[in-house]
């Protein structure tokens, strides 16, 4: 195995076999010991140690995993009441088959697939499988959905005998060899690149992005890379006459700032390879929320502004009769094609109370409101401690402080005559003619 070779660490000019893992000397094409192709070479590799991981056609994976007739065949995951693909394996995916395709058009373009019934528990089960192995390399694991996360393996090196990169190959072994599914990675310096690599050579891809390159190889790209960029901000930009990251490198920040406020700065930022987002834990534990999806996916925000009241009176009962407070609020948003947003917003100190999530919710769902449909949308606190010092009345100005005490009111009358008993002017009415759906939480 790698660690048990006398092996030149470090030098750059040698890449490694990501099949036996053995250091590379030469130019070869092929491994020197096994024989296989896969080799990976970089000027950065061992310098790099930011890291995204990726499964490949996740839920269609696990079923052909599964069921091991399926193996050569076209698998499409999907169905059921929404209709649509969830994913295809990457045989149908030849034929033209994507996730959030209807199904009656993945079945057009691809007639002979085998459709299989999404079953999210043993997803759910096996995500966390994999999870559990990333943990095992680094404690800084950010899970961005089901199937990715971020890890920062720097320091890690000592602890493992090779650098991150050698980690990274050696993981995606294991996964294989351990829960018969594949991923892809990247690796680069910083979370944006990182996650930009791990998509570019799917499936059982490795891919590199480094310092020396990432303002060149961006330069090149559409402005879609970028994250947060999706169709509707990617048109006004077109009107602006912008489509690539170059052209964004040319302007200045002052200027992108003026056009399109916050995004403005990411544009400049991410566009110029500048990205100083750390890998934050998974703080699943050390949090409170509640989120639902909805039976059809929604972007008005007179549809979702109950829907976030609701969630979030829900968050501060659960606090109140726990005794906890949260200091940061967490708006989390999945979009139609299942991307994730979340958005955080640190409050000065901590709270309990819905209206403060609520407003704080708000604030921050009101600037993704730009016609993007969700489906799902969650509230939470995080940076949890006791209530004792939540909410200080000398703290909060006039109308928030009416509003704390009136929500005190509330909590009063509901204590007494149960839950329905005061329903806020967001909430009101909104059970009996729409029927929202109930929370699910976390
Ligand atoms: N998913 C879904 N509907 C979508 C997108 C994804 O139900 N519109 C589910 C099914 C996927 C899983 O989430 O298997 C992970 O999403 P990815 O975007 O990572 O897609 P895959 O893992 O399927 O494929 P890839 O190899 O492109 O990562
Ligand atoms: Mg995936």
């Amino acid at each position: 195995m790698f660690a048990a070779m006398a092996a030149p660490v470090n030098n750059p000019d040698h890449g490694f076999c990501r099949d036996c893992l053995t250091f590379q000397r030469s130019e070869t094409r092929r491994c020197e010991r096994c024989g296989s192709p896969r080799l990976a070479r970089h000027p950065e590799l061992y310098r790099l140690h930011l890291a995204h991981i990726d499964c490949d056609a996740f839920y269609a994976a696990i079923e052909k995993r599964d069921n091991p007739a399926l193996k050569d065949r076209p698998v499409i995951v999907g169905g059921g009441k929404r209709g649509v693909v969830s994913t295809a394996c990457y045989i149908a995916r030849i034929h033209g088959v994507r996730s959030a395709m209807p199904m009656f058009k993945a079945l057009e373009a691809c007639p002979e697939a085998v459709v299989i019934p999404p079953d999210m528990e043993k997803y759910v089960r096996v995500g966390r499988e994999v999870r559990a192995l990333m943990q095992a390399l680094t404690p800084l694991v950010e899970p961005l959905s089901i199937d990715e996360a971020f890890l920062d393996l720097s320091g890690t090196e000592r602890l493992h005998g090779m650098p991150p990169a050698v980690v990274l190959a050696r993981f995606a072994l294991t996964v294989e060899k351990e829960l018969g599914i594949t991923v892809s990675a990247g690796l680069s310096y910083c979370k944006f690149l990182a996650k930009v690599a791990s998509d570019f050579r799917k499936p059982r891809g490795l891919s590199v992005i480094g310092e020396a390159e990432a303002l060149g190889f961006l330069a090149e790209q559409p402005v879609t890379l970028i994250w947060g960029v999706g169709k509707a901000f990617a048109a006004s930009l077109e009107r602006d006459g912008i489509r690539t990251v170059g052209q964004l490198q040319h302007m200045e920040r002052g200027d992108l700032m003026r056009r399109y406020g916050v995004m403005g700065d990411r544009l400049y930022h991410l566009s110029r390879g500048e990205d100083d987002r750390r890998v934050h834990p998974d703080s699943d534990a050390k949090s409170v929320s509640a989120e639902t999806t909805f039976d059809t996916d929604i972007s008005a925000m007179a549809e979702l502004v109950p829907v976030l009241r609701a969630l979030s009176e829900k968050v501060s009962a659960r606090l109140k009769k726990s005794g906890i407070a949260g200091r940061t609020v967490v708006l989390k948003l999945k979009t139609q094609d299942f991307k994730l947003r979340t958005r955080n917003r640190h409050l000065g100190d901590p709270t309990r109370l819905a209206d403060r999530i609520f407003q704080t919710g708000l604030d921050l769902l009101r600037r993704e409101a730009d016609g993007t449909k969700y489906r799902l949308l969650g509230i939470g606190v995080n940076d949890l401690s006791d209530d004792d010092k939540a909410d200080p009345p000398d703290l909060v100005d006039i109308q928030s402080r009416k509003r704390a005490l009136a929500e005190g009111a509330i909590d009063t009358l509901r204590g007494k005559f149960g839950k329905k008993a005061v329903e806020t002017g967001y909430t009101f009415g909104k059970g009996r003619s729409t029927n929202p759906p109930e929370p699910i939480e976390d």
